[in-house]
């Protein structure tokens, strides 16, 4: 309850920040981020989002964190299409239920698209399981409405919830994202090579690229690799980073 009170200062006393961590292709060129939210807390130091998005999502305030995030995310494209090393970087943000439920939110991302006179495929929103498996129909026609935006979508934590193929061969995305619990024990447990295998092969044959997140080491890496998988995040290439150090890593990666 003390930190829920303390959240209702983060976004108006200005304590949140972006942490950037890359994502990139086997030949280690930058494709770009995923904005990963920190709350430095006056007392407490670094909070993680594991800590306080939870609590937040209880309550309106993860709609007042969803939509600084959104706008933060905004303003770091418009930073990078003034340079030719960042202006083809795709910026990716994690959006919770709540907020891709409101009724506005296509509205909210298409008026600050416009308003930063962004390219909206330079954004990408990432969907979790929780996310999309609300009413179908709202969902499958919001997630139109993004694509015609022009905004890529990906299914964020893959393969750890309940959604059907069905269902999913019915969402419009642009990349599913292995999530990192089978990215882990992929080179010494047979039954998460063969759940990451079947993964890469899905996207395929949905035509949508896939990601490995979570990848720590170079023997995942080359498990991935030759299954086909076509982008990386994960520690070996590097961690969330304040936006400085992870265009110093940018710098050192091309
Ligand atoms: O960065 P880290 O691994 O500590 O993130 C922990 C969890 O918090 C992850 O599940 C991640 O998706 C979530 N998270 C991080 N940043 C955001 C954000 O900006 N919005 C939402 N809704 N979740 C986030
Ligand atoms: O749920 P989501 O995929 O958005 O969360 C990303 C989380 O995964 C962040 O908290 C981030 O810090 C964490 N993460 C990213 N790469 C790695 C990694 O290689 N290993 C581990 N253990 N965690 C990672
Ligand atoms: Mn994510
Ligand atoms: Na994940």
């Amino acid at each position: 309850a003390a930190l829920e009170a303390d959240m209702r200062h983060a976004v108006t006393g200005k304590q949140l920040r972006l942490y950037y961590q890359i994502q990139l292709t086997s030949d280690h060129r930058p494709l770009g981020a995923e904005a990963l939210i920190r709350w430095m807390h006056p007392v407490r130091g670094l909070v993680s989002p594991a800590q306080f998005i939870p609590i937040a999502e209880e309550s309106s305030l993860i709609l007042e964190i969803g939509h600084w995030v959104l706008e933060t995310a905004c303003k770091q494209l418009v930073l990078w299409s003034k340079h030719e090393r960042t202006r083809n970087l795709i910026l990716a943000i994690n959006v919770s239920a709540q907020q891709f439920n409101k009724h506005d939110f296509v509205d909210t991302v298409s008026t600050l698209l416009h308003l930063h006179q962004l390219n909206p495929n330079r954004l990408k929103l990432e969907l979790t399981e929780s996310v999309v498996l609300s009413d179908v129909a709202d969902v499958v026609s919001k997630m139109h409405a993004l694509k015609a935006l022009g905004v890529k979508l990906a299914l964020d934590d893959f393969g750890t919830g309940y959604s059907s193929l069905s269902y999913l061969k019915q969402l419009p995305l642009d990349q599913i994202k292995i999530d990192r619990s089978f990215v882990s024990d992929v080179t010494t447990d047979p039954s998460d090579a063969v759940m990451v295998q079947t993964i890469i092969n899905l996207a395929h044959n949905f035509r949508m690229n896939v990601i490995a997140e979570g990848v720590e080491t170079e023997d995942q890496l080359n498990f991935l690799k030759q299954n086909g998988c076509m982008a990386y995040q994960g520690f070996l290439f590097g961690k969330p980073m304040p936006i400085d150090e992870f265009e110093a890593l940018l710098g050192q990666t091309q």
